[in-house]
């Protein structure tokens, strides 16, 4: 028995829910072929789902198949939903990654095909709908060997292609397979004679890929001594792991033609859960120790939580993928990235919607799902309580649209809050943060369309209404010359007084060194015990700025003189003027406004490349490169102001009839000047004197 757990990925559409619903259909996992057409899919049946006919969520289906234990996670293929892909890949040991039979490799596949390659992921090619007008099998190859950076095998050829497509050849087993309207599987028979040639050039191919996986399968090949087809098979897999050579497989999901076959294939070649043997991990009590961890049922229990669902009635339902060890129901594990330990209750197998309880334990490479644990989120590990480890952790698509959001009725701000925190945990790349600097809560995720979906929930759900609007930008304050500046206050109030002076020397630092404070009182001028009110003073005054009242950054702040009254002065006393010293510094400083800059990467078809690069100009953004990934695709990557991309994932959309795909993160401040910064200052003041009229 084997264990095999998949995820399928793709550009939209390309038909991997369809895949998944024929393929249920043919294993004989469900009695009815639901379709997403229809809103009959047992893969998106989610209300959204059905609504747009596209996946908005991954669904997870454990299955059996000729004794074999296959998890297949149908992933959706939006960039939106680019988080919940990525984290359902740490729960798989396979990628199958789906083309269309025209398009070939597309924005999101190349984006996913370097993904996988990134987390060392194995991958297998699906070319789908090749009954579509257009489809050739050869084109699709040669798009294959050109636009991913490897070169691809191909383990089935098709017979017919377009609207003649009737089924395939097996190149593992060289032999072919044709269907009847309304079967499930093909019927065997030999190879058509038009194809016997073509089929012959492919499996010597193969056996020529097979013997490339290591030197002595090379040494016999190249001696002109026949592989036995256990080598031949295990050349394959290997070659797979390896990812020196890619296989490719062929079917139409929608007129289900192969489906079964590509099954087929996949149980012979795809990678098992344990043909890793080990992956890497880390101590819990000791985060820098590296630990190997082997993929067996015999060691101590580690899984992840890869996906997380906040259900209506069963509340929060964690998917575990089980890496090593057994795992028992009603037990007790840890959560050792969160070093809390949680109580299990029943163990259930998940099948898109539904879970069936199991009815032994979980068990190495087993994908399982259990409900409400108190602390369990996406990405956590959990392990047994006698070794206690920590996997590493996922590296997740950066948020690339954020809004500012309210409730419109100041009263349900907390219940607005409490479900935004809500859809985070079930989506782990939607985030949801108090921005102290602008004072705004900030949600940001993978796209425009994921946000409005989380959105329209809670409206059409909870009846909350809500102001959305873009962030403010955190913007920050600098000095650009030394300045000096001394400040006394002085206070006669009855009894005791106020008393302390400072005189401060500022001075600019690099860009993102932050604030530096050197305590040069010579002689006791000022005593010991009062400079740390003036470090406090000059903090405080640090938070608001002399400009437009944004945080002060980047600034060497220097105590050289002062005096003090035996008397009246006090800690206080000397916080008062040190803020006020600073303030005076300051203006005289060169003050001025930094805004972040941001590294960006867009991908987009070379043909919208121009007008890419056009409006990058006129967002004031540098380009620092392009490079062709392939797929006739190009990265631009330039950095560009915040406050010029707020906006921009539906720019990019309506710029690129929604093709056009970027990551952003932050890269530093830079000051600005000019009509700029006046726009700015103006903005931010007429805010404030809003915001004080609101009070
Ligand atoms: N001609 C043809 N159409 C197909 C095939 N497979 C799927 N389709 C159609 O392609 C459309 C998209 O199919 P889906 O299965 O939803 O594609 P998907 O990759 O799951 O899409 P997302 O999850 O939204 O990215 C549907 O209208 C399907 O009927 C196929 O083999 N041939
Ligand atoms: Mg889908």
């Amino acid at each position: 028995m084997k264990k095999i757990n998949i995820a399928l990925a793709g550009h939209t559409s390309v038909g991997k829910t369809t895949f998944t619903d024929t393929l249920l259909y043919n294993i004989g996992s469900t009695d009815t072929l639901g379709r997403v057409d229809d809103g009959k899919s047992l893969s998106d049946f989610d209300e959204e789902e059905i609504k747009r006919k596209i996946s908005i969520h991954s669904s997870v289906f454990s299955t059996t198949y000729k004794d074999n234990i296959i998890n297949i996670i149908d992933t959706p293929g939006s960039s939106d939903f680019s988080g919940e892909v990525v984290s359902c890949f740490y729960g798989v040991d396979v990628v199958i990654l789906i083309v269309d039979a025209v398009n070939g490799v597309e924005i999101e596949s190349s984006k996913l095909w370097n993904r996988a390659k990134k987390m060392n992921l194995p991958v297998i090619i699906l070319v789908n709908k090749i009954d579509k007008e257009r489809a050739n099998y050869n084109n699709v190859l040669e798009n294959l060997n050109e636009n991913l950076d490897t070169r691809v095998f191909p383990v089935h050829l098709p017979i017919g292609s377009e609207g003649s497509f009737k089924g395939i050849v097996d190149i593992l087993k060289m032999k072919a397979y044709t269907y009847e309207k309304g079967g499930k599987k093909g019927k065997e028979q030999g190879i058509p004679e038009d194809l016997k040639a073509r089929a012959e050039e492919l499996r010597n191919d193969l056996i020529e890929t097979a013997a490339e996986a290591n030197d002595e399968l090379t040494e016999k090949y190249l001696e002109g001594e026949e592989l036995t087809p256990e080598e031949i098979m295990q050349g394959i897999k290997d070659i797979i792991l390896k990812k020196e050579a890619v296989p490719v497989m062929v079917c139409s999901s929608v007129q289900n033609i192969a489906v079964t076959e590509v099954c087929d294939t996949l149980i012979s070649i795809a990678p098992e859960s344990n043909t890793r043997e080990v992956i890497k991990a880390f101590d819990a009590n000791d985060k820098t120790k590296e630990i190997e961890i082997k993929l067996s049922k015999d060691e101590s229990f580690v899984g992840l939580v890869f996906k997380t669902v906040m259900d209506q009635f069963a509340g929060k339902i964690s998917y575990i993928r089980v890496f090593s060890g057994v795992l028992k129901a009603e037990s007790e594990v840890l959560n050792s990235t969160k070093d809390r330990k949680e109580k299990l209750s029943k163990l259930y197998l998940p099948f898109g919607k539904t879970q069936n309880q199991l009815d032994r334990d979980a068990e190495e490479g087993d994908i399982i799902v259990c409900t409400k644990l108190p602390h369990a989120e996406t990405g956590d590990t959990l392990s047994s309580l006698d070794r206690p480890v920590i996997l590493p952790e996922m590296e997740l698509p950066y948020p690339v649209h954020s809004v500012a959001i309210k409730a419109k009725n100041k009263k349900e701000e907390d219940k607005l809050n409490s479900l935004l925190h809500r859809a985070a945990e079930e989506d782990i790349s939607f985030k949801v943060e108090y921005n102290k600097e602008t004072k705004e809560t900030v949600i940001s995720g993978m796209g425009e369309l994921q946000i409005n979906i989380i959105l329209s929930r809670i409206k059409e759900k909870y009846g909350i209404d809500f102001i959305t609007s873009p962030p403010l930008v955190a913007y920050r304050e600098t000095i650009q010359a030394p300045a000096k500046a001394d400040y006394k206050h002085k206070k006669q109030t009855g009894g005791h007084g106020q008393y302390g002076q400072v005189f401060l020397e500022i001075e600019p630092l690099p860009r993102g060194t932050g604030f530096e404070f050197v305590d040069k009182i010579v002689g006791g001028v000022i005593p010991k015990q009062y400079i740390p009110g003036v470090e406090k003073g000059v903090r405080e005054a640090m938070e608001e700025g002399v400009v437009a009242g944004y945080p002060v950054v980047d600034v060497r702040v220097s105590l050289v003189f002062g005096s003090y009254h035996e008397v009246d002065s006090s800690e206080l006393a000397f916080k008062i003027a040190g803020r006020q010293a600073f303030k005076l510094a300051m203006e005289k400083a060169k003050p001025t406004l930094l805004e972040p800059i941001m590294n960006l990467n867009v991908y987009v078809d070379e043909k919208y490349t121009g007008d890419i690069m056009s409006d990058l100009n006129s967002k004031r953004g540098k380009v620092l490169g392009i490079d062709n990934i392939g797929g006739g695709i190009q990265v631009i990557r330039a950095q560009v102001p915040q406050a010029e991309l707020l906006k921009y994932s539906i720019e990019l959309r309506s710029m690129t009839s929604g093709t056009g795909s970027f990551e952003i993160e932050f890269s530093h401040y830079e000051p600005i000047s000019g009509k700029i910064a006046e726009d700015v200052i103006k903005e931010t003041l007429r805010r404030k004197e809003e915001e004080a009229k609101e009070k």
